[in-house]
C-alpha cells in the first residue's frame, strides 16, 4: 500500500447498474459525498449490459421496470413495448446515467480485486485490477444477483472447434447464426427467451434440456400512447402501491384459495390470465405458493397448455415439467417458446437420465451419440446471488474472509450487510427479497435506506456501523423459517443455491415481500438502526 498513489472517497460503488447508478446519485447529490463507482464493463447497465443475447427481455413490465425516484424522468422516457428488450433497457440506463451526469464518476472496464477494512482508520483499502488503491469510509456492492455467469465443467469443452457463447457474456457486435447449426444448453428463462429467435435464424437447432421449466406466454405487444399517457397521470400513486405490494409488481390480486373456488371459476381465471399473458398468471389464487394440492392445479393447467401447443406428444411429454411445483423457480415469460418445437429445424435432447457426457471437436455427446454442431450457446445460469461477492477478497475485522463468512451459506442482516464487516452495504444481497421481485423497486428500496443510514452516521458522529451478530442470527433464521412455511425450498432452483456443485442448500432471498421488507426496515431505521453496533472513534479521513 505505502508505495502506492491511493485516493480517498467517502463511498466506493461496487458495479454501475440499476443500483450503483441510484446509489452514486443519492450519496453524491443528496449527501455531497465524493463517491467512486468502479464498473467492469465499459458501459452501464449491468445485466443489461452483459445480457445480449437474442430474444434478452425484461420480463416485468416496462412502465413499471423503471426508476421512481425521478418525476421528471419517468414522464420524459417513453417506453415503447410492454416487456422491453434489453437494447431497449440498455438505452434508458445510458439515458439515466447521461441525465444525471452520472459517468464522470464512474471508472469503467476496472474491477475490484480486494476491500480490506482497516480497523485504525475504519475505513476500506480498494483495490482494483488496474494496480490502483482507494480508500473508502464505505463500501457498497451493486454487484448484481445474476453477475457471475457459469459455465458447467463439461469434459472436453476446449476442444470443440465452432463458436462458444454464454448467454450472460454475449459479444456486443451480436451473432449471426443463419445456416448453422446450433446447440442451446439449458431451458431457463434466458434458454426460453433466446431458443425461439435462434430457431428462426440457424440451419438447425438441438436443445439440451436437463430439467422442464413452466413458461407463460409474454403476450407483449407496442404500448399505446393512451395507456402510457394513463400510467404517467397516475405514477405516483401507482409507483406507492407497487412498494407496498408483496412483489413490486401490480398484478391482479387472487381470487381466493384454490380448494374454495369450483373447478369453473378457476379454470376461467386461469384462462383469462393466461391470455393476458406475463407472471401475474401465478397471481390467480392465494395458496399456489404453499399449498402442494392448490398448486398441482395451477401446473396442471399449464401442463395441458404444452399439450396444445406442442404437436408431437413424445416431444411435449419430454418438455411437462413435474420435478418442481409451479412458481418455486422464477416462472420464465416467453414469445412462442412451445411453439417452436413444431418446427422441423428444432430437435429436443433430454439430458436428464443420460447427462451430457462430454463435449468433443464436433458437438456435444449425450449416451454415445454425438450431435455435431457448429456452435454451442450455453444457457447454463450463473452463480447466483453470492458468486459476484465470493469472488472479491473481502477482508472483514479479524482477518474474516467474506468468502469463508458464507462457506455454509450467506448470512446477513435484512440482506445489506454482515457481521465483523463494518461500513459495507450490499444492496440486494441474499436474505433480501430482491430476486423475487420487481428488482428496481427493490433496488429503489435498498438504497434509499442505504443512504438514510449513512445521512444518520454522518450526523451523529458515527464512523464504524457493524452488524449486531445476534440480529444476524435472528434474521437468518426469520429467513429460512419464512421459506420453509412455503413450497419454494422443495424446488432444485438457484434460489437455493442448487444449480452449483457444492454450493450450500439454502434458501436465499427473502420470502417475506417488498412491502412488508420495506416497513420492517422502515421501522429498523426509525429506532436507530436497531440490529446495528454504532460506533464512533476514528476520525474520517476526506473532507
Ligand atoms: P437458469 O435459470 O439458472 O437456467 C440454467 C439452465 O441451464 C437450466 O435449465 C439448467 O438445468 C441448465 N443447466 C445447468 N447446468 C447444466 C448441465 N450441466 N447440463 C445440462 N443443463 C444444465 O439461468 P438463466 O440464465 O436461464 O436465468 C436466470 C434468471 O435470469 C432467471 O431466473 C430470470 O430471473 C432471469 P437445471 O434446471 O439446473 O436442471
Amino acid at each position: 500500500v505505502s508505495s502506492q498513489q491511493t485516493t480517498d472517497y467517502d463511498a466506493l460503488i461496487v458495479g454501475a447498474g440499476f443500483a450503483g447508478m441510484y446509489m452514486l446519485k443519492r450519496l453524491r447529490d443528496d449527501l455531497g459525498l465524493r463517491v467512486r463507482v468502479v464498473e467492469r464493463g465499459e458501459g452501464v447497465g449491468g445485466t443489461w449490459y452483459w445480457n445480449r443475447y437474442p430474444g434478452a427481455r425484461c420480463d416485468v413490465e416496462s412502465l413499471f421496470y423503471s426508476y421512481s425516484f425521478s418525476s421528471e424522468l419517468q414522464q420524459e422516457w417513453d417506453w415503447t413495448e410492454r416487456y422491453p428488450t434489453q437494447p431497449e433497457i440498455l438505452r434508458y440506463a445510458n439515458h439515466v446515467a447521461d441525465r444525471f451526469n452520472l459517468r464522470p464518476d464512474i471508472a469503467f472496464s476496472t474491477s475490484v480485486n480486494s476491500a480490506r477494512y482497516d480497523e485504525r482508520q475504519d475505513r476500506w483499502i480498494v483495490e482494483t485490477d488496474d494496480g490502483a488503491i482507494s480508500t473508502a469510509q464505505y463500501l457498497i456492492t451493486a454487484v448484481g444477483c445474476l453477475s457471475a455467469s457459469r459455465v458447467p465443467d463439461f469434459e472436453g469443452i476446449d476442444t470443440f472447434q465452432g463458436a462458444t457463447y454464454h448467454t450472460g457474456e454475449w459479444p456486443h457486435a451480436g451473432v449471426d447464426f443463419t445456416g448453422r447449426r446450433v446447440a442451446v444448453i439449458g431451458t431457463g428463462s434466458s434458454a426460453i427467451q433466446s431458443i425461439p429467435e435462434i430457431a428462426a435464424q440457424a440451419a438447425q437447432l438441438t436443445v439440451f434440456q436437463r430439467t422442464p421449466n413452466f413458461s407463460v406466454p409474454a403476450v407483449n405487444r407496442r404500448l399505446d400512447p393512451a395507456e402510457i399517457e394513463q400510467t404517467k397521470a397516475d405514477y405516483d400513486q401507482l409507483r406507492q402501491e407497487a412498494r407496498l405490494s408483496p412483489s413490486g409488481v401490480l398484478f391482479a390480486p387472487p381470487i381466493g384459495r384454490v380448494g374454495d373456488l369450483s373447478t369453473e371459476v378457476r379454470t376461467g381465471e386461469m384462462k383469462q390470465r393466461w391470455e393476458n399473458g406475463g407472471a401475474g398468471f401465478m397471481s390467480a389464487f392465494l395458496d399456489t405458493g404453499v399449498d402442494i394440492e392448490a398448486n398441482e392445479v395451477v401446473a396442471e393447467y399449464v401442463r395441458d397448455r404444452i399439450r396444445e401447443i406442442v404437436e408431437r406428444p413424445e416431444v411435449a411429454e419430454l418438455l411437462i415439467p413435474r420435478d418442481h411445483p409451479i412458481g418455486t423457480k422464477r416462472i420464465c415469460v416467453d414469445t412462442d417458446y412451445y411453439a417452436t418445437y413444431n418446427r422441423d429445424n428444432v430437435k429436443l435432447v433430454s439430458v436428464r437420465e443420460t447427462p451430457i457426457e462430454r463435449i468433443t471437436e464436433q458437438g456435444v455427446v449425450v449416451a454415445g451419440e454425438t450431435y455435431e454442431v457448429d456452435d454451442i450457446v450455453f444457457a447454463t445460469g450463473f452463480d447466483a446471488m453470492t458468486g459476484a461477492l465470493t469472488a472479491i477478497d473481502i477482508h472483514g475485522v479479524d482477518g474474516i474472509i467474506l468468502r469463508d463468512k458464507w462457506a455454509a451459506g450467506p448470512r446477513t442482516y435484512l440482506g445489506i450487510a454482515t457481521a465483523g464487516f463494518p461500513n459495507l452495504f450490499m444492496i440486494t444481497a441474499p436474505g433480501s427479497p430482491s430476486v423475487l421481485s420487481n428488482m428496481i423497486v427493490s433496488i429503489e428500496q435498498h438504497v434509499d435506506w442505504i443512504t438514510g443510514h449513512i445521512a444518520y452516521a454522518l450526523q451523529n458522529g458515527v464512523t464504524r456501523t457493524d452488524v449486531d451478530p445476534t440480529a444476524e442470527d435472528a434474521w437468518v433464521d426469520h429467513v429460512n423459517t419464512a421459506a420453509h412455511q412455503t413450497l419454494y425450498p422443495t424446488a432444485a432452483s438457484w434460489y437455493m443455491g442448487a444449480n452449483i456443485p457444492g454450493k450450500p442448500r439454502i434458501f436465499m432471498p427473502y420470502i417475506g415481500g417488498v412491502g412488508a421488507y420495506r416497513n420492517l426496515c422502515d421501522q429498523i431505521a426509525e429506532d436507530g438502526y436497531r440490529g446495528f453496533l454504532l460506533g464512533a472513534g476514528a476520525a474520517p479521513k476526506t473532507g
